[in-house]
């Protein structure tokens, strides 16, 4: 009998790999369906929508996080199979070449108005010994650009090692509670525009950002997980220790 496969073992190409390895990012286009993204969009609008709202998915507009849901995936069944993407999974064993666990999501929905985050490297926040991280940033919306808010990546700057990290510098775009890359002129960034179902690699020490969501009426909702390889660890961070295998 043969077993049905649910995604192909190898997503990435040579050239993709390659492309991941010199510049810290790589886009796949329309890695997930646009009906289960709509199911997921559905999804997490009705457990908002809920009569008390429960806490995990609650968010206060004078805290952290307001943007966000922080980990989804530590309550939510659907919220924890969108982080076991097929492709996702697959492409993670290409590029880290071993199995792949997840340590945290995010859900963001960046309503109009709402501010970005400032350019930093993800590791500054999460470190993981040995560095293995990568995330994976999934478009939930039509199209996600310059306007509603999309990421900004400052190509090749994985290899720079961590650099320090400051203050917010432009309260008009970036939340002020986050912190900042200092030293590096990051006006070299350059947008990654996305439309739903696309998915952005990214390494842990590529420079990223994003800008404010200066649109009338489009929402930048997005779900991005970060993954260290399966014998790698989560230091400092208490709560992110825990490894959620993708099988
Ligand atoms: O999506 C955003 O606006 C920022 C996300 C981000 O910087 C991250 O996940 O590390």
């Amino acid at each position: 009998m043969v077993q049905a496969k649910t995604a192909k073992a190898s997503p990435l190409t040579e050239e993709q790999r390659i492309f991941f390895q010199e510049n810290g990012y790589v886009l796949i286009k329309k890695g997930c369906s646009d009906d289960l993204i709509n199911a997921f969009n559905g999804h997490i609008y009705d457990v908002r929508n809920q009569d008390p709202m429960p806490q995990w998915a609650a968010c206060d507009a004078t805290k952290k996080y307001t943007l966000r849901l922080f980990n989804p995936h530590k309550h939510d069944s659907f919220s924890r199979q969108m982080m076991k993407l097929p492709l996702v999974r697959d492409g993670l064993a290409q590029l880290m070449g071993q199995k792949a666990v997840c340590v945290q999501s995010m859900y963001f929905y960046k309503e109009p108005g709402s501010p970005g985050q400032a350019s930093h490297q993800d590791y500054y926040y999460i470190k993981n010994d040995p560095m293995t991280m990568i995330a994976a940033w999934i478009a939930l919306e039509e199209k996600v650009d310059e306007e509603n808010g999309c990421l900004w990546v400052m190509p090749g700057t994985h290899k720079l090692g961590l650099l320090s990290h400051g203050a917010v510098r432009n309260h008009d775009e970036h939340e002020p509670w986050t912190e900042e890359t200092e030293g590096v002129d990051t006006t070299k960034q350059i947008p990654v525009i996305m439309e739903k179902g696309d998915i952005l690699f990214f390494h842990e020490l590529l420079i990223h950002s994003s800008n404010r969501n200066r649109s009338k009426d489009r929402w930048r909702r997005s779900y991005v997980c970060h993954y260290i390889r399966e014998d790698a660890n989560v230091t400092f961070r208490e709560d992110l220790r825990e490894k959620y295998p993708l099988d």
